[in-house]
């Protein structure tokens, strides 16, 4: 399988960056990077630090780290929104120069952890003298990443993070987000066909036209204001503090430090990196619901909770170092009928929602499927929970899976089958780190 996973990742190597998939997404996208690098740093660490700074060279004026930076080879009509619909540069004062465009948007902060996870393999092969200059030229960037999102993307100092789009989250069309984005109204906007039907097998896998219908439209105003971010605090009709993408952060945050510490940065720079995991943590305390055993995000603009049973739900997990006692209501809803316990899941993988939610679907996208990359964001932590016997028992069923060697990018959670885009490169990379751990590397 590890001889597979790498090849997928050879074949979805277009020089110094990864297509996230051969044909639905010919681009670069920012956080299947991080786990791209997690993936990669098994194989090569110069090549895996080479994944980071390739999407940081794109790296906006303000620290942001787009979402998608466009391949200009990538062939016409591949995917929309693509370069000519974003055109970032003309439009976005603090876009970097152009071409390659990237999108207006951004994805959470898995960089900081690819990043961590090239040195553990340098240093473990006692080869650290390239990762040791790669960790000097990604710091800085990684910091002013960092800083971006505890500043301008949180301006009332909660340490949640706000999104301006679902495709923020990462978990585009999540139930999560279907009351804030229920209330968005669509305006005129100029006619569009959607590319990503073409690349599955069937409609049903992916977002309905109502939902790609609000997405076109929030990516609309946010050209219209031309990414200002004040005024999309103040006028943009989608704004979420998002849990997961808070708790990814945290653990970044958590990486950060560590790569402060390798690269001797300074005490302040270090202070302030402490300074924002700890915040995170509390905004995500005060998100915690013990009704639903789950921390929930929050619509921001209409000021109320957005209840919903999913795996964003296990951000405190993903964050690590909890109140007393949030381990253990963590893990009773993760091993519950909720999700894990559940007796009709083909395998105890953790399905993206929560069968007993309404809104649940087993083959639609992230309304129900089991994402692997997602699996291997809760083994992660599990296992810096120290929670050693439960994330064993997660990598070997996760890696079962796999061993159909479809790097699939989700699977059905009641019968096991593949589906989504395949050859998907980030299912390979962790497939990678899982069998890397089993060799104790
Ligand atoms: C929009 C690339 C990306 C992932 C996202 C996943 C999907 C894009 C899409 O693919 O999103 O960004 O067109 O559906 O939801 O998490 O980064 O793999």
């Amino acid at each position: 399988m590890a001889r597979q996973a790498a090849e997928i990742l050879r074949r979805n190597d277009m020089g110094g960056w990864t297509r996230a998939a051969p044909s639905l997404y010919p681009h670069q996208w920012s956080w299947d990077t991080g786990f791209i690098a997690v993936g990669l740093a098994h194989l090569d660490t110069a090549r895996a630090g080479r994944e980071l700074l390739t999407l940081f060279a794109h790296q906006w004026r303000t620290g942001k780290v787009p979402h998608i930076v466009f391949n200009p080879k990538a062939p016409p009509e591949s995917y929309f929104p693509g370069a000519e619909h974003w055109s970032s540069a003309g439009e976005f004062p603090d876009a970097p120069p152009a071409p390659p465009y990237t999108s207006a948007l951004c994805q959470p902060p898995t960089h900081a952890i690819g990043a961590l996870r090239v040195w553990e393999v340098a240093r473990e092969r006692r080869d650290e003298g390239v990762a040791r200059d790669f960790l000097r030229e990604i710091y800085p960037k990684l910091l002013r990443w960092h800083r971006y999102l505890m500043t301008d993307r949180d301006p009332e100092g909660s340490g949640l993070v706000t999104i301006y789009h679902p495709w923020e989250s990462g978990t585009d069309n999540s139930p999560r987000w279907d009351a804030a984005l229920a209330a968005v109204e669509v305006g005129e906007m100029p006619p569009y066909e959607r590319l990503d039907l073409k690349h599955v097998d069937h409609p049903s896998e992916r977002p309905t036209d109502e939902e790609y219908a609000r997405y076109i439209w929030l990516v609309e105003l946010i050209k219209r204001v031309r990414c200002d971010e004040r005024e999309i605090y103040g006028s943009h009709p989608f704004l979420a503090k998002d849990v997961l993408f808070s708790a990814i952060l945290v653990t970044a945050n958590d990486a950060l430090l560590e790569i402060a510490e390798a690269v001797d940065a300074p005490d302040a720079e270090r202070a302030e990196i402490s300074a924002w995991a700890k915040r995170g943590r509390g905004g995500l305390e005060s998100r915690w619901s013990p009704e639903l055993g789950l921390c929930l995000d929050h619509d921001l603009r209409r000021d109320v909770p957005a209840p919903a049973r999913t795996i964003a739900g296990f951000a405190p997990l993903v964050a690590g170092s909890l109140a007393p006692g949030r381990l253990e209501s963590v893990i009773q809803t993760l091993y519950s009928a909720d999700f894990l316990g559940e007796p009709k899941l083909y395998r105890p993988l953790p399905p993206s929602t929560s069968p007993t939610e309404p809104r649940f679907h087993p083959r639609n996208y992230w309304r129900g499927p089991v994402w692997p990359v997602l699996s291997w964001l809760l083994w992660q932590s599990l296992v810096r929970a120290g929670e050693a016997e439960r994330a064993e028992v997660l990598r070997r069923v996760a890696l079962e899976e796999l061993s159909g060697v479809h790097f699939a990018e989700y699977f059905e959670p009641f019968t096991g089958e593949p589906l989504g885009s395949d050859n998907q490169s980030w299912t390979a990379a962790v497939a990678l780190d899982w069998i890397s751990a089993d060799a104790g590397l």
